[in-house]
């Protein structure tokens, strides 16, 4: 498709309000992470990864639904224009981040799709959610779709590889590396659910000593 210049600079501004939008849940993210570790010395989030997609794959995405291309059929079918990665610990540290996300009075969720509790038939697992969030503009307010894709790091280990390989074979994967994939995936949920089991213990472990201190200072 052939963009004018009239057509770029509708689509650099439309982007540009993903980008904002991007921005402040970069901020959102950050603000409950360092809270959490002043107040509780903890922080769910290992580390956030953005992203906005490109005028060539959204152009791809809406060819793919079957839909005229055009700046508004965009917004309106294309959801995950922009997307947050948040790659947290622990299943537990998912769900927090979760929690505190669609609680934010400025948050309206659109759409939540739990792949943790039931994982997608190759394996894929992640909690996906699709908010709208205000961005305050110099003409007005304008809501913007995001997708946050939360997942432990242990599930976006197997998530960049399999990305790696589906792009490699498309529909035509072997049904051997399909179904290593789905083992390895099945393999992640038992690690997930090992680690978890560890970090629980040690934090008994650590209540216990502490809790002994206490009543021995208290003598
Ligand atoms: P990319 O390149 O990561 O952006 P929709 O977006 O609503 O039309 P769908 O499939 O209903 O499509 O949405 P869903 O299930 O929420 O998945 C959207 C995104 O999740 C994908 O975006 C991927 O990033 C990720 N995802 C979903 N399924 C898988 C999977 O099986 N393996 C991996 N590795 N990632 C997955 P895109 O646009 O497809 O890709």
């Amino acid at each position: 498709m052939m963009m004018d210049k009239q057509m770029v600079m509708e689509w650099a501004k439309m982007l540009m309000s993903y980008k904002f939008a991007l921005d402040e849940i970069n901020t959102k993210l950050t603000i409950l992470n360092e809270e959490l570790q002043f107040v509780h010395n903890y922080n769910p989030i290992e580390h956030v990864k953005t992203r906005i997609k490109s005028p060539e794959s959204i152009v791809e995405k809406l060819q793919r639904k079957g839909v005229d291309v055009s700046k508004e059929n965009a917004a309106r079918h294309i959801r995950d224009i922009a997307g947050v990665r948040v790659i947290c610990s622990f299943t537990t540290d998912v769900y927090r981040v979760y929690d505190m996300i669609q609680r934010q009075s400025d948050v309206k969720v659109i759409e939540v799709k739990d792949y943790i509790k039931d994982p997608k038939p190759n394996g894929y697992q992640s909690l996906h959610m699709i908010i709208e969030i205000p961005i305050f503009l110099s003409e007005g307010i304008e809501h913007v779709s995001v997708e946050i894709q939360l997942r432990t790091i242990a599930m976006d280990f197997w998530a960049s590889l399999e990305h790696k390989i589906y792009y490699q074979f498309h529909d035509d994967m072997p049904e051997s590396i399909r179904e290593q994939l789905k083992e390895t995936a099945d393999m992640i949920g038992v690690l997930d659910r090992r680690m978890l089991g560890l970090k629980e213990e040690v934090q008994r472990f650590t209540e216990q000593v502490e809790a002994k201190q206490t009543s021995s200072l208290a003598m």
